[in-house]
């Protein structure tokens, strides 16, 4: 190759995918740092202070430079329609908040349209495997669980049940006025008064994506903090609606998450045996997949193509899901996609819908990797192969996808390399899961996890979580802000690619309190038997991290809002329009949610300081940005100890501390350990 050789230590900490940037660089071979430097990213686009909304423009206002002494400060200049810099740059964020949500919500809505089918009896394959769920979410819908009076009172059946469930949800995405369910049920009192007060209460799913696209077409809203407000009512329609539902719903089908140990990295790829990698987002075909690849016909047939097994592997958030669900490893997050296919070693890459990079399809083909689409919304131009998924032929469907995975095992011709790194984890905590083990089955609350934050051994809770940038050094600010946040006892919630960059690092196990904790944490970790960062899930199970909070604010003793706990948000590595819904919900469910590798704002200093700083005394909750990993991650725990002081349990955790430094240098004065 004539290009200069990157130092690949350069591009990303993981020394498995280190191993694959080398092969990749002495082969020729493209990826995506690679074209990341060759472009550079545009300066007025990333502020966000270019409009192009009509063909009048593009018009670009970046702030003008500062003035040097005795010149004047020239003005900022506004859109050829006279539009300025904060409505440009609001415009710009919102359509992002749009985007996210809309994703989010159209997972959802394939999740609600497989529900209803199940219900019928329709869609072989899946079942309704988690009733007790089921019954929670109908009660909320206030949907009937037993029909009759006194002595005729009968049970309804699950089936029964769910039809009507399937109903009432999939209306809530047409709904045209009125509120949706989980935002007004499941949120705290407190703060669902609040969101009424301040007229955010979301209406239907996709009335309030709509309703971005418009308010923020040429010559609508032009008032940046009336369109942060619609930005604020659909982030909470995300959040608090379709990301709750399409997590809730899955739990319903797949089961909710109970503790399971995986592996992770690319050394869970095995060179004999048939590997199918899940890249995606929706785990509604990979179950089933799941279920075939044990299938011992597959597995003869399979056997028959000269492979001893066949190993499923995730990547992104499918890889969340299976992992969660069924311990299926997780080979790499969203920047190592075209390294495992590095390995040579991929007989299949199942993709369905998000963050999947369009180079895959020219990449594989320099391998013999096949890359199949599964469905209508995400095909990839020059894939090797389109295989719809359809709710009513879902085995027939994974098993022909499998097929074509153990057809392909003889075709491999690079030579295999699978890098030895792999790394057990535990994972699976799911809402109900954190209750049942910090409260125990006589409690099951949040209480405990609460007394040990008053108490001061846990100093707060920091959700850390989203993408992978390739203008950052991959997985660097996820593992460089998690340490920094367990080192200073604030447990960590993780979900997405930070959670697989986390278990890559083997911060997913119990043994990583010890090493990597303060010694309050440590000790809670230790008595519990859970890691220090709990896996939450994919990224639509960010609205676990929100249930979570709900539970924490329900069970006592730390106020009466998500904007009174001692939490914090992060997104250290986000690159996707998902990640500025996410982190909108966040800010407007009351947390404090610092971002770094980017800010899409700096167009508008005004709008800039509205999100960081005038957003808390609306919502309790702000944004925040921080390029640095560490610094951001001690903003965290300012945040954390200012409401702990406003709480008034600050003078608890110096008491801890006091009294764990004073049993330390007892037990190194008596020898002990
Ligand atoms: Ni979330 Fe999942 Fe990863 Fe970011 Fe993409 S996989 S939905 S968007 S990159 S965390
Ligand atoms: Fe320019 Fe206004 Fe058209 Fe935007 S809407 S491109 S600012 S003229």
């Amino acid at each position: 190759m004539a290009e200069e050789v990157v130092k690949v230590e350069s591009r990303t900490v993981d020394p498995a995918e280190q191993q694959m940037l080398k092969r990749a660089q002495a082969e020729g071979i493209e990826t995506i740092w690679d074209r990341a430097d060759k472009m550079k990213p545009c300066p007025i686009g990333s502020e966000g202070a270019c409009c192009r909304i009509c063909s009048q423009g593009p018009c670009r206002v970046p702030p003008p430079k500062k003035a040097k002494p005795g010149e004047e400060q020239k003005k900022q200049a506004v859109g050829v329609c006279g539009a300025t810099a904060e409505t440009i740059v609001a415009r710009n964020f919102a359509r992002m908040v749009a985007a996210g949500s809309a994703a989010h919500t159209d997972h959802a809505r394939g999740v609600a349209h497989l529900f209803k089918e199940v219900a019928h009896g329709r869609a072989p394959g899946y079942e309704l495997k988690d009733a007790g769920k089921l019954r929670a979410i109908a009660r909320d819908y206030d949907v009937p669980l037993s029909v009759g009076e006194g002595d005729d009172k009968k049970s309804r059946s699950k089936e029964e049940i769910a039809q009507d469930l399937a109903e009432k949800v999939l209306a809530e995405f047409g709904q045209q006025s009125g509120e949706l369910v989980f935002s007004s049920k499941r949120a705290p009192k407190k703060r669902v008064e609040l969101w009424r007060g301040l007229d955010v209460m979301p209406r239907g799913f996709d009335r309030e994506v709509v309703e971005i696209m418009h308010r923020t077409h040429m010559g609508v809203d032009q008032d940046y903090k009336n369109i942060i407000h619609q930005c604020t009512r659909c982030a909470i329609s995300d959040g608090w609606g379709g990301s709750m539902l399409a997590t809730e719903l899955q739990d319903v089908l797949f089961g909710t998450p109970v503790p399971v140990l995986g592996d992770s990295n690319l050394g869970v790829l095995k060179e004999d045996h048939v590997n199918v990698i899940i890249h995606g987002h929706e785990p509604l075909l990979p179950e089933l997949i799941n279920a075939a690849s044990q299938d011992p016909e597959m597995l003869e047939y399979a056997k028959s193509k000269g492979a001893k097994g066949i190993q499923l592997a995730g990547i992104c958030c499918s890889a969340n899901e299976i992992l969660m669900r069924h311990g299926i490893p997780v080979a790499a997050n969203f920047l190592g996609q075209e390294l495992a296919i590095i390995t040579g070693a991929v007989d299949a890459m199942v993709v369905d819908v998000q963050c999947q990079f369009q180079a895959l399809a020219s990449l594989v083909k320099c391998f013999h990797t096949k890359l199949i689409t599964t469905d209508e919304r995400g095909r990839i131009e020059g894939e090797t192969m389109y295989i719809p998924f359809d709710d009513h032929h879902g085995p027939e469907i994974a098993r022909k996808v499998l097929k074509e995975a153990i057809d392909n095992f003889p075709n491999r011709r690079a030579p295999v390399i699978i890098p030895e790194q792999k790394y057990p984890c535990v994972v699976g905590f799911s809402m109900e899961t954190i209750r049942y083990l910090l409260g125990g089955s006589i409690r099951g609350s949040y209480y405990t996890l609460n007394d040990n934050i008053i108490g001061g051994r846990v100093r707060g809770i920091g959700g850390v979580v989203g993408c992978n940038n390739v203008r950052t050094l991959h997985d660097n600010a996820h593992l460089s802000m998690v340490k920094e946040l367990i080192k200073n006892d604030v447990v960590v919630l993780t979900t997405g690619c930070n959670a697989i960059a986390c278990a890559k690092e083997g911060l997913l196990t119990p043994e990583a309190a010890i090493k990597y904790c303060g010694a309050g944490l440590a000790e809670v970790c230790e008595t519990v038997g859970i890691p220090p960062v709990l896996h939450m899930g994919s990224c639509v199970d960010n609205a676990r991290i929100l249930l979570a909070a709900a539970a924490c604010v329900r069970a006592g003793g730390l106020g009466n809002d998500i904007s009174d706990l001692p939490a914090a948000g992060a997104a250290p590595e986000w690159m996707s329009e998902k990640a500025i819904s996410i982190g909108h919900y966040f800010v407007s469910s009351g947390v404090y949610t610092i971002f770094s590798a980017a800010w899409p704002t700096t167009g508008s200093e005004i709008l800039t300081d509205y999100l960081f700083h005038g957003l808390e005394s609306e919502l309790g909750g702000m944004w925040d940005f921080e390029l640095d990993p560490v610094v951001a991650a001690q903003k965290m725990i300012a945040h954390i100890d200012k409401k702990r002081a406003a709480l008034g349990i600050d003078k608890a955790r110096e008491r801890v501390l006091f009294d764990m430094a004073m049993r330390r240098e007892m037990e190194t004065a008596t020898g002990g350990e």
